[in-house]
């Protein structure tokens, strides 16, 4: 009997002790990605409308990530606290501080330390704060509460990767400023901090080029399935560009050549190279051989890929390249132009090389590093230009040899547009069916084993939008596979186990839930178990 109550009794306390407990056990806060190490002290510090942010006078730049952090904790406690500028670490409260006496592993890094009184947030500079925020907005309790405990302790952390990117085709359906805006927020929030825009392909031209204006007006007017498209002017792009960057996300921009280049055919018939209509299987060439009149070729709606291709030997061409990348990288503030190069099946083998080391100079003319998909591993890159993994080894690999760096977007675990599985109704399945369990479960460095590990830089989730047409779509196919995306980025393989993820992850349902996040419900995620 005693036996018996006594076991009664210590399993009530170990139920109570663990959900009472939980809620101030700083080890137990589903966070992701997972940090690098957190140590728990057990007390709670309690954030409420009173609470005041402080920033360590002199840095302004604090100011705008403290700001983030008031609007972001907002969402949830519908507090609007107040910001202020001190000179020294206060007593209670939120202090930012930029201190000069600590070392840190690189600009993402963080630390933020949590008593009963003050959460300090301590960074190499505002970069590293920005992460701070985000793993702090996660600490704040997303459910409407009485008292937003924040459990005390230490976070020291630090990203495996500097390059933890999102891409986004706003080519084969456009997507409106709002709905990228929209996407940056919700990948910042998991410290993703690249977005890459893939704005041309055969379907739409997406971006206002002011020297050659057929390009948007026309290439831009439809889209897959013959909608009416749309493009980003240069104040738009720009738009977009600086809200990015206030949330530290930098835009890459994608020119698609010498292939998937339809839009820009139909607007200029001279810079055809000999484009095979898919069908008609017909081969559509302007200007042959002895000169004769430019012809367009017809916009294109439907979803083939590799048949059209650029005309290598008329100048045209290349005024056209130093047009496009000249004022693309006027209004880019960001140090990467991405210059596609993937999938140009119908550019002859030696015109292609030609072409992408042309690219490679006038990309670099222009003070810009070249980013190109895995073939231009053919060409001759070399350690300034980054080529991205895709698909196939041999390429990433020349790619390596030549000692460019690589960015992992492997196919078959990080394309967001891949089904789910074989009952998902959005996406496509060329490569493989994408659970949330397969975008997690690979380790960057080993995924292919002839690349050179210290030429990978990164891992970067593509989202192709053939099957998709709105933000409720985009939400639909990225979260949450994105999630898992951006700890394979941010946490090294060896710290991260499924379990442990599945776990945290089914606690961020409530939570995209209430950011009102389209999200898929995988069953491989245990969600059930949400409390
Ligand atoms: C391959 S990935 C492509 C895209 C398609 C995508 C569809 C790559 C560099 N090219 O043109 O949209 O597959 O999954």
């Amino acid at each position: 009997m005693v036996k018996y109550s006594c076991v009664a009794t210590c399993c009530a306390m170990l139920v109570f002790g663990c959900c009472s407990g939980s809620k101030t056990d700083l080890t137990e806060a589903a966070l992701i990605p997972k940090p690098l190490s957190v140590e728990a002290s057990g007390e709670a510090f309690l954030l409420n409308e009173s609470t005041i942010a402080y920033v360590e006078a002199g840095h302004t730049d604090l100011v705008s990530v403290a700001q983030r952090f008031v609007s972001q904790a907002n969402l949830a406690t519908g507090f609007t606290n107040e910001i202020q500028a001190v000179d020294e670490a206060p007593e209670s409260g939120i202090y930012f501080e930029i201190p000069d006496n600590r070392r840190w592993m690189n600009e993402d890094a963080y630390s933020i330390t949590v008593t009963k009184e003050l959460i300090t947030i301590s960074a190499p500079g505002a970069v590293g704060a920005f992460n701070a925020v985000q793993t702090l907005a996660q600490l704040v309790p997303f459910e409407k509460t009485d008292e937003y405990i924040i459990p005390t302790g230490v976070i020291g952390d630090s990203p495996l990767f500097g390059w933890r990117g999102a891409m986004l085709d706003v080519a084969r359906h456009f997507f409106s400023v709002e709905d990228v805006k929209r996407y940056i927020d919700l990948i910042s929030y998991y410290k993703i901090n690249k977005l890459h825009l893939h704005l041309t392909d055969d379907q739409g031209w997406r971006i206002e080029i002011r020297s050659w204006p057929n390009l948007a007006l026309h290439g831009g007017s439809t889209e897959v399935g013959g909608g009416d498209g749309g493009y980003y002017t240069q104040e738009q792009y720009k738009d977009i560009v600086a809200y990015a960057q206030s949330r530290f996300v930098t835009i890459i921009p994608e020119i698609d050549l010498p292939g998937h280049i339809n839009s820009a055919l139909a607007s200029y018939g001279e810079l055809n190279g000999g484009t095979i209509v898919p069908e008609e299987g017909r081969v559509v060439m302007s200007n042959p051989v002895l000169g004769g009149k430019a012809k367009p070729t017809e916009l294109y709606t439907g979803i083939e890929v590799g048949w059209s291709t650029l005309r290598l030997e008329k100048p045209e061409t290349f005024r056209f390249v130093e047009d496009v990348i000249r004022e693309l990288s006027e209004m880019t503030p960001g140090p990467y132009i991405h210059i596609g190069g993937d999938e140009a099946h119908v550019t002859k083998k030696e015109d292609y090389i030609e072409f992408i080391n042309r690219f490679s100079d006038i990309v670099k003319a222009n003070g810009k590093i070249m980013i190109g998909w895995e073939e231009i591993g053919q060409a001759s890159i070399d350690g300034e230009s980054i080529a991205q993994y895709w698909n196939n080894d041999e390429y990433a690999t020349m790619a390596s040899s030549k000692g460019a760096k690589i960015i992992m977007s492997p196919a078959k675990k990080v394309y967001l547009d891949m089904k789910y599985d074989s009952t998902t109704e959005l996406g496509l399945n060329w490569a493989n069916y994408v659970e949330v369990d397969t975008a997690y479960l690979w380790d960057p460095f080993k995924y292919a084993y002839e690349l050179e590990p210290e030429r990978i830089v990164g891992v970067e989730a593509p989202l192709w939008s053939e099957t998709i047409e709105n933000m409720n779509d985009i939400e639909f196919l990225a979260f949450p596979r994105i999630i898992a995306v951006a700890e394979v980025a941010w946490t090294p393989f060896e710290s991260r186990s499924w379990d442990s993820f599945n776990r945290r992850l089914a606690k961020h349902g409530s939570r995209m839930q209430s950011l009102g996040i389209d999200y898929y419900k995988s069953p491989r995620i245990s969600w059930s178990e949400i409390k």
